[in-house]
């Protein structure tokens, strides 16, 4: 068998594939490139990660029989198209969930104790002290969370603010929900309530965002819902850039429509929208929520596992579209 990955990735990965086939390490392949490999016969499965955009352009006519994805999300891969075209995709869910919580909490707490203003404080040699109204952050503990898709990733967070004293509401899918059982909450059932979107976007004191992108999470929060946040709100999202209209949220925070940021993923990564970085009330991140070193070294040898069932033409052990055995 043969493997194409489109980056080196952390991990047992390539040597893996490289004791039962050959490998190749492509690096920032455009959307012809991976036409053009696609199409090439030359490669069983091509391990992707999320800036390669697998469209339906690159998956008619392609001679493949799977796309391992490397990370949880795959909004970069038109899944119909490949299912159509008998390809299997695979991603990496589950080992991702706690390190991608972590950096949620890291962002809420940075955002909210205005930790880029520290830091470049002291670094610049403008620290003259402590004094008592010196950078005066937001409250956490004794807040109420709104969290906003309570999937796994949703829920390795609640765990997280109710670690923190935090009160949790959620909605499961936003905007439009149903009715989540207790079986299905787990260990979080009597300690999270589920809310009306409505009612988490007015009445949460911070949110963060857990949903996948879909037609229906595109630009989710945009100004109408920043509006209706509170004024002391902090918005994290380390869920998709698109989930959030960024330069509706640029207006927001540089009027005190909301007060703060935590952002580990942006709309047009890696570009920001316009005014973003100078903003003093945001805590920015190069898109890292799963990068711990064991997360992502597994998450490579799922892809790898994954790759290797998807080359001898079986189902991938995470699939994502396991109707292609049909
Ligand atoms: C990945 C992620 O590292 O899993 C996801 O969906 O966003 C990250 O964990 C990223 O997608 C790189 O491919």
């Amino acid at each position: 068998p043969s493997f194409l990955f489109t980056a080196p990735l952390p991990g047992p990965a390539e040597e893996m594939l490289r004791e039962v086939g050959e490998v190749e390490i492509a690096h920032g392949y455009g959307p012809e490139e991976l036409k053009e490999v696609a199409a090439s016969g030359r490669y069983d499965v091509l391990i992707t990660q999320l800036s390669d955009q697998i469209t339906a352009d690159v998956l008619d006519g392609a001679k493949i029989k799977g796309v391992a994805n490397f990370g949880v999300g795959y909004n970069n891969i038109d899944v119909d198209s490949a299912t159509a075209n008998g390809i299997f995709v695979g991603n990496t869910p589950d080992v991702l969930s706690d390190a991608s919580a972590n950096t949620a909490m890291l962002l809420l707490l940075a955002a909210a104790r205005r930790a880029h203003e520290g830091e470049r404080l002291v670094r610049s040699g403008q620290f003259q002290g402590m004094t008592p109204e010196l950078l005066l952050g937001a409250d956490i503990t004794g807040t109420r969370l709104g969290i906003a898709g309570l999937g796994r990733i949703g829920k390795a967070m609640a765990r997280r603010a109710l670690g923190f004293g935090m009160e949790v509401v959620f909605v499961q899918r936003p905007p439009h929900d149903r009715e989540v059982s207790d079986d299905e909450l787990g260990d979080l059932a009597g300690k999270v309530e589920q809310v009306s979107w409505d009612e988490l976007l007015e009445t949460s004191d911070h949110i963060s965002l857990h949903v996948p992108l879909t037609p229906d999470t595109k630009h989710l929060i945009g100004a109408d819902e920043l509006v209706r946040m509170k004024s002391t709100a902090i918005l994290v999202n380390t869920a998709r850039g698109p989930v959030v209209d960024e330069q509706a949220l640029v207006t927001a925070l540089r009027n005190g429509t909301i007060e703060a940021a935590g952002l580990d993923v942006f709309e047009n990564e890696p570009d920001l929208a316009d005014g973003l970085a100078e903003l003093p009330n945001t805590f920015l991140l190069p898109h890292i929520g799963s990068a711990e070193r064991s997360t992502r070294a597994r998450m490579g040898e799922m892809c790898a596992e994954n790759a290797l069932a998807m080359a001898r033409g079986g189902v991938p052990p995470y699939p994502v579209n396991r109707e292609v055995a049909r």
